[in-house]
């Protein structure tokens, strides 16, 4: 990488700006949001309260100050730190003043790509008092996902860590930085911020804000998508909390609560089912835990009484198995969900008798519904369906190719609306145009059947992804940067079985016939020099002649999904 460094920052910003409150970008326009009859419905059953982050943070920060809110181990040396409400609320307000001073303000969107620290917070609720959205990246994203982010965003700032698990995010931020001319600001968590500046010079004395509407958007999620780019998701304050309050209430979570927060803080699912932010909202504690494997979770679950958490089902497994030989002692656990990808019935059987939890199955998606199987539920219920929704206004449709309902009970296509699932994606009118329909119903993707008690089970899918152990790959993406090798005619990449992640992405490949040949492992190597998540590097490469097509000469990924099971 040998992009130029240009300063991030101007160091120079003089103290007395930071008493003037940044001038207001433009409102956005380019987020679909709810007709005035839903929202008016929705205020009137008191889903939606009218509160904001921020707000709520206050809330609680003056209720209990002294309470523990956030805890991990990125002290120096891995020590321990513990931040209770009251320190959280006055770091979140320094931070935003000291953004602000950088002339950060509403609208602005900040690509934020932070492991499990308790800065991740920090950054967010500083962003939510200022009315500026954090862009929700994975730490898995490289180069090709974080410069789309930022670029479509037009991202004024990027936050990131020095390093985690062994790569150096400074230089994946100069590689960005270069490729993106609405980036002002990289600010680095962590002890050397190389040409960046340090996240811990930023804060300042806090300034009177205005803060954001609780109509407005709080933040941009992203979506595992199965088109050639991921798509974005505006979410606001009044919808977000609600699927944060009606989670909390589903499973339990009060201020009694420590949710162990084991998959990636920005992901959906650890963040708001009921995730971090509903441990949050409660009241409760939130516990960082830096790796997902039992040798490190285990001893937090144990020393920091941990009640809640949320696996993905590759990992349910493992911790199940691990339990066994383990001496730790997990008795505090009370409540594991798993979710993100489907749990196989005999999986989820074992959940309870190795780990002493009850085992809430969750069905969700950053696009807003989120089903989850009820603490009370009987033990097939628990083991064989994943859930039903949260709220009584979520409205489920289950239909044909047609779009015609199918009779009860019958498998079909899932379609969604309600007081926390979005209209549309932010700026993609032509996406909407086919993930919405008329109405208003977003179409999932995934093909579903209700059961009498009116519980999902999911059956399939019909959207062109591959769900590897709850990670998400568009293969319409991947396609993309197989086609960019001068060697390769065509690509698709379609889902074949795994004992351990449920699916794994194996790309069909025809070579070009004028070209020099390629072996698979250079082009896995390409693509992942192109910059792309390693987890969306193909698994499997299968060089062929041809595509299997279907009566009207499209290309069959149904008859290259049975070729991937039947071994070839
Ligand atoms: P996303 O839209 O990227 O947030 O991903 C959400 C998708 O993950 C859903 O539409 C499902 O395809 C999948 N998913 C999430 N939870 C489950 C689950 N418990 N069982 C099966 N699929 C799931
Ligand atoms: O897979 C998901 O996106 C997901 C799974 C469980 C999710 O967004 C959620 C719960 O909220």
């Amino acid at each position: 990488m040998t992009a130029p460094t240009r300063p991030a920052t101007p160091d120079t910003a003089p103290e007395t700006e930071a008493a003037t409150a940044p001038v207001a970008a433009p409102a956005d326009t380019a987020a679909p949001t709810w007709p005035a009859e839903f929202a008016e419905r929705y205020r009137a059953a008191g889903w939606w309260r009218g509160e904001t982050f921020g707000a709520v943070l206050r809330e609680r920060a003056e209720a209990r100050p002294d309470r523990v809110a956030v805890v991990d181990h990125a002290g120096p040396d891995g020590a321990r730190r513990a931040w209770t409400y009251g320190e959280l609320d006055l770091r979140a307000d320094r931070l935003a003043a000291g953004l602000a001073a950088r002339g950060i303000g509403r609208g602005d969107k900040v690509v934020v790509q932070l492991p499990n620290v308790a800065e991740f917070f920090e950054v967010i609720f500083a962003l939510f008092r200022l009315g500026a959205l954090p862009v929700f990246a994975l730490p898995a994203h490289r180069e090709s996902e974080i410069s789309y982010f930022a670029s479509f965003t037009e991202a004024v700032a990027y936050v990131i860590p020095a390093e985690d698990a062994g790569f150096d995010y400074r230089s994946l931020a100069t590689t960005v930085l270069a490729r993106t001319p609405s980036l002002r600001h990289v600010f680095v968590v962590g002890a050397d911020a190389g040409p960046f500046e340090a996240l811990s010079d930023v804060p300042a004395e806090p300034v009177p804000l205005t803060g954001p509407a609780p109509s407005d958007l709080a933040f941009l999620q992203l979506s595992g998508g199965s088109t050639g780019v991921p798509k974005l998701i505006p979410r606001t304050h009044d919808d977000y909390i609600y699927s944060l309050r009606g989670s909390n209430e589903i499973c339990g979570v009060d201020e009694t609560s420590v949710y162990l927060c084991v998959l990636p803080a920005a992901h959906n699912f650890p963040l708001s089912s009921p995730g971090s932010l509903g441990a949050l909202y409660a009241g409760g504690r939130v516990v960082m835990c830096p790796r997902p494997a039992p040798d490190a979770a285990f001893p937090l679950i144990q020393d920091e009484g941990v009640t809640i958490t949320g696996l993905v089902p590759p990992l349910a497994l493992v911790w199940s198995d691990a339990a066994a030989a383990s001496n730790y002692d997990l008795s505090s656990l009370d409540v594991l969900l798993v979710g993100g990808a489907k749990f196989g019935e005999e999986a989820a059987r074992r959940v309870k008798p190795a780990l002493g939890c009850t085992l809430q199955q969750v069905f969700g998606m950053a696009e807003g519904l989120v089903n989850y199987t009820r603490l009370d539920d009987d033990t097939a219920t628990i083991v064989t369906t994943q859930g039903r929704p949260i709220s009584p206004d979520d409205e489920i449709r289950i239909v044909d190719d047609e779009d015609r309902d199918v009779p009860e009970g019958t498998t079909g296509h899932l379609l969604t609306r309600g007081p926390y699932t979005i209209r549309g994606y932010w700026n993609a009118p032509e996406h909407n145009a086919r993930s919405f329909t008329a109405d208003g119903f977003y179409r999932t993707g995934d093909l579903v059947r209700v059961t009498p008690s009116g519980h999902l089970v999911v059956e399939g899918r019909a959207k062109d992804q591959i769900n590897r152990g709850g990670e998400k790959i568009a293969a319409e993406e991947v396609e993309n940067h197989l086609l960019a090798h001068p060697s390769v005619h065509d690509a698709n990449v379609v889902a074949e079985p795994d004992p351990y992640l449920g699916e794994r992405s194996c790309a069909y490949v025809i070579p070009r016939a004028d070209a020099p040949a390629i072996g698979a492992l250079a082009l896995k190597r390409f693509v992942r020099d192109r910059g792309l998540a390693a987890f969306k590097v193909p698994d499997r490469i299968v060089f062929v002649e041809a595509f299997p097509t279907t009566g009207v000469g499209k290309v069959s990924k149904k008859d290259l999904r049975a070729r991937t099971a039947s071994g070839d």
